[in-house]
């Protein structure tokens, strides 16, 4: 007990020491909790390993950060991101760390609105809160934010956060899949090498880069497995904690991970030997796809696991649109190596792209692969190239007579009776 609050307050002064906020962090940190208790603690026939993740959730501002802190005091540089196009080969072949910056919960409202819209999306707000109320000790312990010209929201709104924040970097990212948008890609991440270089004052060669890739790779990998073993019937883990592998996928130690991914996949395993699924086999197979579900944003998943259905994947960058390729490690210069990460990336279908039919084919081609029953669209408000990509969606699903809900929403609680009441209709339906 007296270790357990020596450490609360040595973490308390590791907050403080970095500008957090300690009041609004405690209040954050008990509805993370709380949240966690009643969404995740409270599901049933969850296999062992998951305690890893819970584990992992118990600790994420604290443990990892000082782990961060750690490496930082040894010379180590951290770089934190949005999304899933900064490589984060790069920033492990120059002996830096990559984190996500979570953005996946309302905070500081009122002071975000000074700066922003109200009619901006809540992933973007939430990052702006995230900052304005000095919550989150990821953000404070990156040496370089990166931001990248995705959504025009994302994009008008790095201008201002240049202001809030002193290490700001800018990605430029294609908006189309042409031969001149591949070699932006590639030089841009040529450019970013050589930030991420004068950052770290490491040069990145072939050897470096290649084990980058490796390390990426086998987390990749592990991710890729445990989405295999989801197409069982019965499903033999919730979409819920599969959801928060993919999630911590982005904050995590990555062999760490990997080990742990992997130890869970094994358990799965003995429960398809034996038949055992988390739910009924019965249950209603549902595909989740659209904008990503950033940590704490689990109010979808919650509300559709909790209805009589089962979440078998995520068509999303919390999910596989954000580990499903492999970068190829065969070549041997650090050019063809950048030219490799170029390639993969540019492989992602994300719905910036103009057009994106791969990412309609990607869709089709998960709900056959997850034995999925139906698909549910999840489009943030106020998201314009979710929003309007979910329109062709639903109608190539409905020519393959796919079912299929198309949920707008946010991340207040508002509006949950009446999702669950829409949620519940679909399942219905389903079965
Ligand atoms: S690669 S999906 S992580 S950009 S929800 S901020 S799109 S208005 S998050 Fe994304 Fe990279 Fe694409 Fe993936 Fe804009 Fe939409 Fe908000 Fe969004």
């Amino acid at each position: 007990m007296f270790q357990e609050k020596k450490m609360s307050e040595d973490y308390k002064e590791m907050w403080a020491n970095m500008g957090l906020d300690l009041e609004a962090h405690d209040a954050l940190l008990e509805v993370l909790g709380k949240g966690y208790q009643d969404i995740y603690l409270a599901q049933k026939n969850r296999p062992e390993g998951m305690g890893y993740f819970d584990f992992v959730m118990s600790e994420v501002h604290s443990l990892r950060i000082k782990e961060l802190l750690d490496e930082k005091a040894a010379g180590r540089k951290v770089i934190g991101a949005y999304c899933v196009f900064v490589p984060e080969e790069i920033v492990l072949a120059a002996n830096a760390t990559l984190v996500g910056l979570c953005s996946g919960a309302d905070f500081a409202t009122e002071e975000v609105e000074k700066f922003l819209p109200r009619n901006t999306c809540s992933l973007i707000k939430s990052s702006f809160g995230f900052k304005l109320g000095k919550v989150c000790p990821y953000l404070e312990c990156s040496d370089m934010i990166v931001g990248e010209n995705t959504c025009d929201g994302k994009k008008k709104s790095y201008e201002t956060l240049k202001i809030l924040v002193p290490n700001l970097y800018i990605m430029d990212i294609p908006q189309m899949k042409s031969p001149e948008g591949r070699a932006l890609l590639k030089a841009e991440y040529i450019r970013f090498k050589e930030a991420v270089e004068e950052l770290t004052g490491v040069t990145v060669d072939a050897d470096s880069l290649k084990k980058g890739i490796e390390i990426v790779n086998s987390k990749r990998k592990a991710v890729q497995r445990l989405m295999r073993l989801r197409k069982a019937i019965p499903v033999p883990i919730s979409g819920l904690d599969a959801l928060l592998a993919n999630q911590v996928f982005f904050y995590d130690n990555p062999a760490r991970f990997t080990d742990s991914v992997n130890k869970i996949c094994d358990e799965l395993e003995a429960r398809i030997e034996k038949k055992e699924g988390v739910f009924p086999e019965d249950t209603p197979r549902i595909l989740v796809s659209g904008c990503p579900m950033a940590v704490p944003n689990w109010k979808l998943p919650w509300i559709i696991e909790t209805s009589g259905a089962v979440i078998v994947g995520e068509e999303s960058c919390v999910g596989e649109r954000g580990t499903r390729n492999l970068t190829n490690d065969s070549a041997n210069t650090v050019d063809e190596l950048i030219e490799a990460i170029a390639d993969r990336y540019f492989n992602i279908d994300c719905a910036i792209f103009t057009p994106n039919p791969d990412r309609l084919n990607h869709i089709l081609e998960m709900a056959e692969t997850c034995n999925a029953d139906g698909v549910i669209h999840y489009g943030l408000q106020f998201c314009q190239p979710y929003l309007m990509e979910a329109i062709p969606v639903e109608k190539a699903l409905e020519e393959k007579n796919i079912p299929t809900l198309r949920i707008d929403t946010d991340y207040t609680m508002e509006d949950v009776g009446q999702l669950k009441t829409r949620v519940e209709a679909f399942v219905e339906l389903l079965k």
